[in-house]
């Protein structure tokens, strides 16, 4: 018998995704890594496609210094604006641009179309790679009429996937902690898994949408993990070489105890000289062994990860001593602020969870190296599907940040449940910690939000800290598990590149590259069906789990299902506080936490008052009765029960529209999402059931429509 492995599917670079592409005459100049990867991806389509690429600009043929394409010209160049001797049409782009009023930088390209003739520029490789993937985007659009010269360049620096894959199975977590796409494409068993293949089809496909870094492996750093640093450093290293031909630099999570683990030091005190020296000595090693090495990626001090705490060092000396082992190599430590007391007793109504990433990290303010990235979760908590953005994002104008999203779907229907997280995404990055018009979430990744201010002593001139998101991908053949997640991971990419993008047209191009017409049999339906099934699937999921921003009402350790009271009277911190007469989580300052004051005006008074702060995060930041009448004009009770009973409706609606999809898509495809589809109806039924039926007990108040409530 032979056990076939199901094929994996393309995600969005399907082969006819570059048909447009490979059905012209090319040619691209420039020398290196990435240069070659232009080359070889278009000699690959041309092959399919009956195009031909040619190579530097000797091979520019009749295409005159006037651009016209004569018979056997190229009809799209790609060029590094420095390859010597341009063609015609690129050298009159260039000719168009002025480098000192608007550099491209290391990744940026220009694109205009002249004659015939489609040019791409860029400075640097990287700056070509992400110009061939912008062309596969526009696919025959690309070769229509005469463009203007635009120029782009990635708003973001950093674009990060961190993975939360060990390399030993971990008894409870397992291969790969909150994982929900089968195994690791990195590890199995507890070593390599050297399906280097599948690691390069993976960095392409990240390349395609803009990700240029990736950490290899979990947070939470176990035994084996720790020595990827040292003894199994070779692994990294297979990695990185199968990523760099796409741009992407690898990353490696460490433990802060590594000295003491991996060096057999007595202490792993950032203060201590043999500490530092270690440090130093290790890193050097891993730049000798990957030389564009990314980083260090540390979780200390933060559910039972070692940090500097232990040694009553601060975050700041912590951070500072791997970001000086780093430097002199052009590495950056992705710090995490991911920092609470896990171990709270649900008694104490003065400690709040909410509060902690701020209490300990904006002090530090002004403290941290330049190559340290703190790296903030976008919610207070921890990746709920609604919470307020971080107060830690407006804190620190001192510091480098970067806002950590999760693609992975822990708290978001774990890639069983649809699930399009791009609208969310793009709401925290449009988000204005200083008010409407003010400097947003996406301008504090990107370095820029408080510029034309003057400078803080001992702070870090530009450079955000940029983008991160847990990775949702793995071994299934589907990448995501869920199908439909690949649109996840997509717009993660693309929001990363540019934060100004609309979701939804985002969505389009995913639907355009992953369906091609040559896969559906009537492509309108499809994208129709497509933005029907995904557009509002955060907000459908929202309505039927936990109401109005509060949280944590799932099944505690795996956190999927619900439990209302799963979490309510355990250390962690993540209560509702539900009783007879209301429920909600008074974080004002005035009767609470006084959480709200972390925020700067106008959020903070916003926030703290019932009057003024917004629906969906009543139940964040305030403590009410049941028939308090929302900004919406209905109690808080009958929200509950509508928007339980309406996003139930939604993901019947859902599965009806999908129903209509069959025979017009990939069969495989069609019959792992219809799966996937009955389970979140069954789930989203069993959400309803709880909720409603915890809060009509708790309340007694019954639905004004009378429906039924178990
Ligand atoms: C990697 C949550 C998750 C943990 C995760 C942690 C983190 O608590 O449940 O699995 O650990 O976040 O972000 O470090």
């Amino acid at each position: 018998m032979t056990s076939e492995r199901p094929a994996v599917h393309p995600g969005w670079l399907p082969p006819e995704a570059f048909a447009a592409l490979g059905a012209r005459r090319a040619l691209v100049c420039g020398a290196g890594l990435l240069v070659q990867t232009v080359r070889d991806e278009l000699a690959a389509a041309a092959a399919r496609y009956g195009g031909k690429v040619t190579a530097g600009a000797a091979a520019a043929g009749p295409a005159g210094p006037a651009g016209a394409a004569g018979a056997g010209a190229p009809e799209l160049v790609l060029a590094l604006a420095g390859a010597g001797p341009l063609p015609g049409p690129a050298a009159a782009v260039l000719a168009g641009h002025d480098p000192a009023a608007d550099a491209l930088g290391d990744e940026g390209f220009l694109l205009a179309r002249r004659a015939g003739v489609t040019v791409v520029l860029a400075d640097r490789p990287a700056g070509l790679l992400y110009g061939l993937f912008h062309l596969v985007r526009l696919g025959p659009a690309a070769f229509g009429p005469d463009r203007a010269l635009e120029r782009h360049r990635p708003v973001l620096r950093h674009r990060m996937l961190d993975h939360w894959d060990n390399v030993a199975v971990h008894p409870v977590m397992g291969q790969v902690e909150r994982g929900y796409a089968g195994g690791s494409i990195f590890w199995r068993d507890g070593g390599p898994r050297r399906d280097f293949e599948r690691v390069r089809a993976y960095g392409r496909l990240l390349a395609a949408c803009g990700v240029n870094a990736v950490a290899v492996n979990n947070v939470n750093v176990h035994a084996t993990e720790a020595r990827l640093l040292t003894d199994r450093l070779g692994d990294v290293a297979d990695l990185a070489d199968r990523l760099r031909p796409y741009g992407i630099r690898v990353h490696l999570s460490v433990s802060f105890a590594a000295p003491v683990m991996l060096g057999g030091l007595p202490t792993a005190d950032p203060c201590d000289e043999a500490v530092r020296d270690w440090w130093a000595a290790a890193t050097r090693r891993v730049y000798e062994r990957i030389p564009d090495f990314g980083g260090y990626v540390v979780k200390a001090d933060s559910e039972g990860q070692p940090g500097p705490f232990r040694y009553g060092r601060s975050h700041a000396d912590g951070a500072n001593v791997l970001a000086e082992a780093l430097a002199p190599h052009g590495g950056v430590v992705h710090w995490r602020a991911f920092v609470y007391n896990h171990r709270q007793d649900w008694r104490d109504r003065s400690t709040d969870r909410a509060r902690a990433a701020f209490d300990h990290f904006a002090p530090l303010d002004g403290r941290f190296r330049d190559n340290v990235i703190l790296q903030v979760k976008h919610g207070p908590i921890d990746f709920q599907p609604r919470e307020p953005v971080s107060p830690v994002i407006a804190a620190m104008p001192g510091t480098r940040l970067a806002v950590e999203l999760q693609a992975t779907q822990e708290y978001t229907g774990q890639q069983r449940h649809v699930c399009y997280l791009g609208p969310w995404w793009s709401e925290i990055l449009r988000f204005a910690p200083w008010g409407p018009g003010g400097s947003t979430v996406a301008d504090v990744a990107a370095g820029t939000a408080y510029e034309g201010r003057p400078a803080l002593p001992g702070t870090v001139g530009g450079g955000g800290g940029g983008l991160v998101a847990v990775s949702n991908a793995g071994d299934d053949p589907f990448w995501t598990g869920h199908p439909l997640a690949q649109a996840n991971l997509y717009a993660f990419g693309r929001l990363a590149w540019d934060p100004g993008l609309d979701p939804l047209a985002v969505l389009d191009e995913w639907i355009d590259l992953t369906f091609t017409p040559s896969t559906t049999r009537d492509p309108r339906l499809v994208r129709r069906i497509l933005h029907e099934v995904l557009d509002d699937s955060w907000r459908t999921y929202e309505r039927y789990t936990a109401p109005l921003g509060v949280g944590f009402m799932v099944r505690p350790g795996h956190h999927y299902g619900p439990d209302v009271d799963g979490y309510e009277y355990t250390p962690w911190g993540t209560y509702h506080f539900a009783d007879r007469d209301g429920v909600g989580v008074d974080r004002t300052r005035a009767t609470g936490t006084r959480f709200t004051g972390q925020y700067p005006p106008p959020w903070s008074h916003t926030y703290e008052s019932v009057q003024t702060c917004p629906d969906e995060l009543l139940l964040f930041f305030h403590h009410v009765p049941y028939r308090h009448v929302l900004r919406s004009g209905v109690t808080v009770i009958q929200h509950i029960y509508d928007s339980h009973f309406a996003g139930v409706e939604q993901v019947v609606a859902m599965r009806d529209r999908w129903r209509r999809l069959a025979r017009l898509i990939d069969a495989r495809l069609h019959a792992r999402v219809s799966q996937r589809l009955d389970e979140q109806l069954r789930c989203a039924q069993e959400w309803r059931d709880q909720v409603n039926a915890y809060f009509y007990r708790k309340s007694g108040v019954p639905d004004a429509h009378g429906r039924r409530i178990p």
